[in-house]
C-alpha cells in the first residue's frame, strides 16, 4: 500500500492539482476515490443530506459530487469548478438506461467557462461485471468523439480490484506534463 501510494503520488510533482469526480450515484466514485487514496476498497454508503464531498490527499483535491439531482445546487457549481484541471467522469458500465443522463450531464458540464480549460478521463467503472458494456461502447453512447475543445480519455476499470485506475491517473500525469 505505502508502495501504491508513493507511486501516486510520485505521478504528479509537486503543485497542488485539483481533479472533480463526478457520476450518477452507484457509479463507483466513493469506491474510486479510496482505492487510489488508500490502496483498497472501502465499504461505501450513500451520502445523506448532501452530494458534494471534497477530499484533499497531498497535492490532489478531489471534489466529488453525484450528477442526478443537482440541479437545486448549479447555481453554486462556479465554485466547485473554479480551477479544476481535470474532470473525471465515472461510469457504471452495467447501467445502460442511465447512460444518456449522464451524457447530458457530461456535455452541459464541459460549456462551462470555468472547465474551459479542463481534460475529461471517463473511468468505464464494473468492468468485472459480466455483460458490462465496453470501454468504447460507453465512449460511442457518451458521444466523446464531438468533445474537441477538451482533451479526453476513457479507461475501462474495476474500482475493488484497481485494475485499470492507475492507467487513468498516468493519463492526467501525461497531460499535466503537457501544460
Ligand atoms: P458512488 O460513490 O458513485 O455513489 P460507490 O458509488 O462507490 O458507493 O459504489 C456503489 C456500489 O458499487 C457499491 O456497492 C460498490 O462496492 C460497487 N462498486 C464500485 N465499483 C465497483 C466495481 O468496479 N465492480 C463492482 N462489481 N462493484 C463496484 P454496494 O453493494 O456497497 O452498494
Amino acid at each position: 500500500m505505502g508502495l501504491l501510494i508513493s507511486k501516486i503520488w510520485s505521478l504528479f510533482g509537486n503543485e497542488e492539482h485539483k481533479l472533480v469526480l463526478v457520476g450518477l450515484d452507484n457509479a463507483g466514485k466513493t469506491t474510486i476515490l479510496y482505492q487510489l487514496l488508500l490502496g483498497e476498497a472501502v465499504h461505501t454508503r450513500p451520502t445523506i443530506g448532501s452530494n458534494v464531498e471534497e477530499v484533499v490527499w497531498r497535492n490532489l483535491r478531489f471534489v466529488m459530487w453525484d450528477l442526478g439531482g443537482q440541479q437545486s445546487l448549479r447555481s453554486a457549481w462556479n465554485t466547485y469548478y473554479t480551477n479544476s484541471e481535470f474532470v473525471i467522469m465515472v461510469i457504471d458500465s452495467t447501467d445502460r438506461q442511465r447512460l444518456s443522463i449522464s451524457r447530458e450531464e457530461l456535455h452541459r458540464m464541459l460549456t462551462h467557462e470555468e472547465l474551459s480549460r479542463a481534460c475529461l478521463l471517463v473511468f468505464a467503472n464494473k468492468q468485472d461485471v459480466k455483460g458490462s458494456m465496453t470501454a468504447a461502447e460507453i465512449s460511442e453512447q457518451l458521444d466523446l468523439t464531438s468533445i474537441k475543445q477538451h482533451p479526453w480519455h476513457i479507461q475501462g476499470c474495476c474500482a475493488l480490484t484497481g485494475e485499470g485506475l492507475h492507467l487513468g491517473l498516468e493519463w492526467i500525469a501525461s497531460r499535466i506534463k503537457k501544460k
